[in-house]
């Protein structure tokens, strides 16, 4: 095996963001740029030597190659054995397991998630550490660092490994253990719920749309929901990974999966709708004529989760997102279990879970999971809700008009501003920032502004401080208003402006969502100044 050391120099812009590493791809496909990323993990980890990997991608345009790229610099890196899915497939819920699973030193997993694929489009790396769970904040930091130091990286000339059958190879001293993407997953799921339960409610006539949205997921869902669980052949569409995702954006929610809404809001439609992103760590979940929002859908299954076998004890306690509405700790304050609210992003979650403080976790961008890996789960929560479904023997629609009778609702939406000029996102930010501490009291559009700050987290595990994490508008009566930028678009800047209202037992649960946000949606316009610092008012996209 002969190692090559590469000469080189810092490039800049590789910090990680709220996921990970993401450009478009043809930026990652520019010399150095990735094997210099990957070399400052390993620098960041100090060293590769003796140490084990999992290695897998969502299959968008790219993964391969990255791949083998990755390979050979474990190899020169001195790493004992690199474990990779099949074709280089793995969802990140399945890399997070097989990391915990085989007790590896971490992970790398490929995917831009929810961004669409292609050489045009958008490309990403993200390190996952040994709990499985992606990299925190002081590891990310450490990586960014190691990219503005580094000198040199180590690679082995060698030809492609294969990666087409499962089995143990080697390159140099390195062995490669190429895997069944789905095989330890589908074992960890028949683990968790009831798939006898399951079965029946399949075999009795129960009916299911899975939309795949041509990414990872695909043979996961066919695998387990067609093969395992008895839905009928179909149940899955879109089941193949492809590499530009039929130039779909592999994004569950109603914008970018309307075929399936569509279907789910006709006469035709079937019992369950769902569709998982990208990498297989989202999921939208949607009844007949019933769309449940994530906010919703991460407080039923934690109200509901004792129902399957893996949660019969009950949870420790829930954590979300602070932009995720406040839907999931009423949940836990019935249940009398601690509620936790954490920055953006998965990694967050991750020390919360591994105190075992919390047993599920959600975000308002459809990503829920718990503690049975360190990422979040598409499939999990979709197998959830079948169980559920199973044991409840009620319509989606009906245990979420219960939810709201005993909880109230929290109407939810989320404005999404794409490429906005960097210097206009930032000021319009700044400004906002600066006017918070005159804010309360104040009136707009009929709202009494009840709070006004800037979220900034205190970890209670480990005793980090996380600020900058969102700017936050409360109002008297229950609404809610808050501003933040996105940490994972690879082009311009993207405000996002979450939405909430409160209706308590009692109140009018039959609004139209944009009715119902109407208020608080005008107040947090006005008082950003919206139209003024990025002229307009309208979002790209509402969820
Ligand atoms: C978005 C979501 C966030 C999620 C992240 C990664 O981040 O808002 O909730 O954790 O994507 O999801 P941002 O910074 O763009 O708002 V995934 O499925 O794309 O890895
Ligand atoms: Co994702």
């Amino acid at each position: 095996m002969k190692i090559e050391i590469v000469e080189t120099t810092p490039i800049e812009g590789q910090m990680p963001g709220t996921s990970g590493l993401r450009k478009k791809t043809k930026v990652f496909m520019t010399p150095h740029y990735l094997e210099n990323f990957i070399q400052a993990t390993f620098d960041a980890l100090g060293g590769a030597a003796g140490k084990t990997f999992v290695v897998g991608g969502d299959g968008r345009y790219f993964n391969k190659p990255t791949i083998q790229v990755i390979l050979r610099m474990a190899a020169a890196n001195g790493a004992v054995k690199v474990i990779v899915g099949q074709d280089g497939i793995l969802s990140t819920p399945a890399a997070s397991h097989l990391i915990r699973l085989n007790k590896t030193d971490g992970g790398f997993i490929l995917s831009a998630s929810h961004n669409p694929g292609g050489i045009d489009e958008d490309f990403g790396v993200k390190f996952n550490a040994d709990n499985g769970g992606p990299a925190p904040e002081k590891l990310t930091a450490q990586i960014f660092a190691a990219t503005k130091a580094i000198a040199e990286y180590k690679i082995v000339a060698t030809n492609d490994v294969d990666l087409q059958s499962v089995g143990q190879t080697h390159l140099g001293d390195m062995v490669v253990e190429v895997v069944d993407p789905v095989a330890s997953y589908q074992v960890l799921m028949e683990k968790l719920f009831d798939f006898a339960a399951i079965k029946s409610l399949f075999a009795g006539g129960f009916t299911m749309r899975f939309d795949a949205m041509h990414a990872v997921t695909g043979p996961y869902a066919t695998a387990i929901l067609e093969r395992s669980l008895g839905a009928p052949k179909g149940t899955v569409v879109n089941g193949i990974p492809l590499e530009d995702f039929g130039k779909g954006h592999p994004d569950p929610n109603p914008i970018w999966a309307k075929p399936l809404m569509d279907l789910m809001m006709s006469d035709d439609a079937p019992n369950l709708g769902a569709a998982s992103d990208g990498d297989g760590d989202r999921n939208m979940i949607v009844g007949r004529g019933a769309y449940v929002t994530p906010s919703d859908s991460l407080a039923i299954l934690a109200a509901n989760a004792h129902l399957a076998p893996a949660y019969k004890g009950g949870l420790a306690g829930i954590a979300r997102s602070m932009p995720t509405s406040a839907a999931s700790d009423r949940v836990a304050k019935k249940l009398g279990i601690g509620s936790y609210e954490t920055p953006t992003g998965w990694k967050f979650f991750g020390n919360l879970l591994d105190a075992g403080k919390v047993t599920i976790c959600g975000e308002e961008s459809a990503g829920t999971g718990s503690n049975h890996v360190r990422e979040k789960d598409g499939l999990w929560a979709v197998l959830l809700w079948l169980n559920i479904l199973a044991v409840r023997k009620q319509s989606v629609a009906e245990i979420v008009s219960e939810h709201w009778q005993t909880f109230g609702r929290d109407y939810y939406s989320r404005y999404d501003y794409e490429d906005v000029a960097i210097e206009q996102a930032n000021k319009l930010m700044e400004e906002l920032r600066a006017k918070l501490p005159d804010l309360v009291g104040q009136k707009y559009v009929g709202l009494t502004v009840s709070s006004a700050d800037e979220f900034s987290y205190l970890d209670p595990v480990d005793g980090s401080v996380s600020k900058n994490q969102g700017l936050r508008l409360g109002f008297e009566g229950g609404a809610r208003a808050v501003f933040r930028l996105s940490g994972t678009g690879t082009q311009g800047a993207t405000i996002r402006l979450y939405l909430e209202q409160y209706a308590a037992q009692g109140e009018d649960f039959t609004m139209d969502t944009q009715v119902a946000l109407q208020k608080v949606r005008l107040a947090a316009q006005t008082i950003c100044e919206m139209q003024s610092y990025i002229g307009r008012l309208k979002p790209d996209v509402i969820t």
